[in-house]
This record gives structure tokens, C-alpha cells and sequence, in this order.
């Protein structure tokens, strides 16, 4: 309790700098990730500033490096903010000389009096508390009343993957007693309170259910074959507690005969939280619709959406549709995919940004047989961009991805690194073929002979 203690000091210390800065009358320049977790901190960042009556910027990047500083900071803001970021920045925030806060949830060495990172005082950034989770506790320090935007806080920590726990477990307690969520532990498929069963299974991408996800006349047979006997519109919220039951056992069921990986599978059923007066009527929707917008780069869409603009819903769902399809194309180029010994890769020339995506479905709905780690290759000008992804039961069984790609990238003057279920790589083009020799061995090390035919 004295770690998360310490996060809500450092919370109001840095809320009390964005309130002189705001106070001051400038205006706030926030920089914030562009994926699920920085949406929603940018999203939270920008209306904390605008309900104290100041005004802000906000934009959204990928990455941003100290040499794009400059530039952020020559427009003169009275105070930079970065969310979901900026930890790796503070050397070069401390040098412009100008007044910065960062937000941030990424594992640090670094400590610095503007910083707020659960990570300087013991808290596990990865599980515990998203950077929405810590820009809601500066938001909340600076004016009470932003315990509305708790939600929003709960949507990001679920776009990241975290659970209810730690301080994430303390913001959706203030959001419940605040009657903005409720608990439940229920199947966990999106649109399972406003659209057709069918919608539900067809369109879940997290999990990815193979055979069902973009299938719908294989969804629609699944929802038959089951004896879940429905009207073409009945919800997953409409079915009795013995029919919800049927369609999680069967699901799972289903998943684990696809050689699903266990994660995945468990994906389907938890702990989840409705969203009373939110956009949406669950959270998994939320992170869905924001995730979406997320891969297509409609920022200020998902912002509107956050925030509950009048009619973004209309328009959240068509960027939805237009993302799955998407995915679902995606996934047919798996059937290209090569196996060697002890990998299997897909060459995703054009996939950019979905490539890490995909080969995440690729690795953990049943595409590699379970056995196999995948790695998705994009050609760039003079490089070749690597992406691999694996399921949580091969790192168990000795494989990193982060330390295969590194070494065989090594191989033929490349680099690579990351975690041990994602990880990439960057090697010379032409260079492919030597590269994926060394990681297959690398590999096959690794796993010392437990990979499957
Ligand atoms: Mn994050």
C-alpha cells in the first residue's frame, strides 16, 4: 500500500506544477503514445486541462526521439506533457530548459522530479498500472470532480492487457462507488449487450476465435450446432445464465481443439466491468472501438468517442468494421506462411502496421500448431523489418524472442531485441535468407528439441 501511497504523492506534486502551468494562461502541449493506453492518457490529459478552463494540444505519436523535442517545444507551450512515453526523453527534457511533466508507466532507471512512473517506486508498470491509470491520479489531484474519467483510466490499463489489481484495482473501486462501472465476470466477447450473438463471435478479434473470426455463416453454424437456439438478434446478455455457460464451454472447447494457446483461450471469460455511463456498455468494447481507431490513425475519433461525443458512436463502429476486415484479410495470408525446423515465418510486404498484430493471432489462436514461434518480415527501402510473436507456453519452455532476434540479427549485421512473447528485428536487405538459418537454429536451441511436427 506505502508503493501506491507513494505514486498518489508524486501524482499531486506534478498535478499541482499542470495547475500553476495552466493557471499561468499558456498552453499545454501533450504528447501521448498512439495506441490504446495513450488514447486514453492523452484523452484524459486534455480534459483535465480544458475543465480547469486552460487550453491544450494534443497529438499522438508512435515514437518520439530527443532530437523531435525542438520542434515540440518551439511553438512555446507553457508546459509539455508527455503520456505513455518520455521516460527515455528526461536527459534531453532536462537540457531544452523547459517546463515538462511526464506520464509514464514504461520500466525506468531514471528518477527526476517531473516524472511520475510507478516503476521509480516498486510498482509493476506492467501489470498494476497503465499510463492512463497515472494520468488519471494527476487528473483526479488536480480537481476532483475528473473521478469521472475514471473509466477511461480502466479502458487504457485494459488496452495494455492488466488486470484489476494494484492501483488499477483502486481506480475501478472510485469508479464503482462513483456508479460509473460494475463488476462482473461474464463471457467477454465484444458487443455481447447490443448486437447479435453472431456480431459477437464473428467480429472478436482478442480472442481470435479460428474457423469463427470472420466467419460469419461459421459462426452463425457453431451458434446452431450448439443448440444455443436464438433469434437472428438475440445478444449474448439476453441468453439465461445455463445458455451463457454453453456458449463459454463450447467457445473454449472450440479454441483449445484449434490448438489455441491456453491465454488466449482464457481470454474469453473474466472479470470485466460494464460502463454505466460510457459510450459503450462494456469495457472490452470500449478498448475494441479505440483499438480500432488505434490501427487506422483516427485519433480524434477515438477521443470523440472517449468523451462521448453525439454521434461517434455511428462512426466508431464503422472504423471497427473497416479494422476487422482488415485483420481478417490479414489472416489469410497465413496460409503463404513457411515452416522451417523449428520457426514458422510470413512474408507481410505492405502489412506495416498490422504485421506484430497478426503474427500476435498467428502465435496464439492456433495458426503454429501451438509449437512454433512465428516471425511476420516486411520489406523497407534498404532493410527488412522482423516481428516475432510466441505464446507464454514456449517462454515457459526456455524460449525469448527478445535474445533469439538479437543474436541471429547479429548474424548478419542486423539488430533486434524486446520481450520473450514479442520481440523484432531490423536486417539489410538480401540478407533475409542467412538471417532466418541462424534464428531457426537459434531457435531450435533454445526450445532444445521440444518443438512439434
Ligand atoms: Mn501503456
Amino acid at each position: 500500500m506505502d508503493a501506491l501511497e507513494d505514486l498518489c504523492q508524486e501524482a499531486s506534486e506534478a498535478a499541482a506544477k499542470l495547475g500553476s502551468a495552466i493557471a499561468s494562461g499558456g498552453y499545454i502541449r501533450i504528447v501521448s503514445h498512439n495506441d490504446v493506453d495513450g488514447i486514453c492518457s492523452g484523452t484524459i490529459a486534455i480534459q483535465a486541462v480544458r475543465r480547469q478552463g486552460g487550453s491544450a494540444h494534443l497529438s499522438f505519436s508512435d515514437h518520439v526521439y530527443e532530437g523531435d523535442l525542438a520542434s515540440l517545444l518551439s511553438s512555446g507551450p507553457e508546459l509539455i506533457v508527455f503520456c505513455d512515453m518520455g521516460s527515455d526523453l528526461l536527459g534531453g527534457l532536462r537540457k531544452s530548459g523547459r517546463p515538462y511533466l511526464v506520464l509514464d508507466h514504461h520500466h525506468t532507471g531514471e528518477t527526476d522530479d517531473r516524472l511520475v512512473n510507478p516503476s521509480t517506486m516498486g510498482i509493476d508498470g506492467t501489470s498494476e498500472v497503465s499510463a492512463s491509470g497515472v494520468t488519471y491520479l494527476v487528473a483526479r489531484e488536480l480537481n476532483p470532480d475528473n473521478v469521472e474519467l475514471s473509466p477511461i483510466a480502466l479502458c487504457g490499463a485494459f488496452g495494455d492487457m492488466q488486470g484489476l489489481t494494484g492501483a488499477n484495482e483502486m481506480i475501478a473501486s472510485e469508479a464503482e462507488s462513483e456508479g460509473l462501472v460494475e463488476r462482473r465476470e461474464e463471457l467477454r466477447l465484444i458487443g455481447r449487450v447490443d448486437r447479435p450473438m453472431e456480431y459477437s463471435i464473428c467480429y472478436s478479434t482478442l480472442p481470435f476465435i479460428k474457423g469463427l473470426s470472420g466467419n460469419q455463416m461459421a459462426a452463425a453454424k457453431f451458434l446452431r450446432d450448439i443448440g444455443v437456439e436464438v433469434e437472428a438478434k438475440t445478444s449474448i446478455s439476453e441468453l439465461d445464465d445455463e445458455m451463457e455457460r454453453v456458449l463459454i464451454r463450447e467457445l473454449a472447447e472450440k479454441m483449445v481443439r484449434e490448438d489455441a494457446s491456453t491465454p488466449e483461450a482464457e481470454r474469453l471469460f473474466g472479470r470485466s466491468l460494464r460502463l454505466l455511463d460510457g459510450p459503450s456498455p462494456t469495457i472490452e468494447d470500449a478498448v475494441d472501438y479505440v483499438e480500432s481507431c488505434s490501427a487506422l490513425g483516427e485519433y480524434s475519433t477515438a477521443l470523440a468517442y472517449l468523451v462521448g461525443s453525439p454521434g461517434s458512436g455511428d462512426e466508431v463502429e464503422r472504423l471497427r468494421l473497416r479494422y476487422k476486415e482488415k485483420i481478417f484479410e490479414g489472416v489469410g495470408t497465413f496460409e503463404s506462411a513457411k515452416r522451417m525446423e523449428n520457426l514458422d515465418y510470413i512474408d507481410l510486404d505492405g502489412w506495416d502496421e498490422y504485421v506484430g498484430k497478426l503474427c500476435g493471432i498467428y502465435a496464439n489462436a492456433g495458426f503454429s500448431g501451438r509449437l512454433r514461434p512465428v516471425f511476420g518480415l516486411s520489406k523497407r527501402e534498404d532493410s527488412v523489418k522482423v516481428s516475432g510473436r510466441t505464446n507464454p507456453e514456449l517462454v515457459r519452455k526456455g524460449l525469448d524472442l527478445g535474445s533469439a532476434l538479437s543474436e541471429a540479427a547479429r548474424t548478419v549485421g542486423g539488430q533486434g531485441g524486446g520481450h520473450s512473447v514479442a520481440a523484432g528485428a531490423k536486417v539489410p536487405l538480401g540478407a533475409e535468407g542467412d538471417f532466418l538459418e541462424s534464428l531457426d537454429r537459434v531457435v531450435g536451441n533454445q526450445l532444445g528439441g521440444v518443438v512439434d511436427e
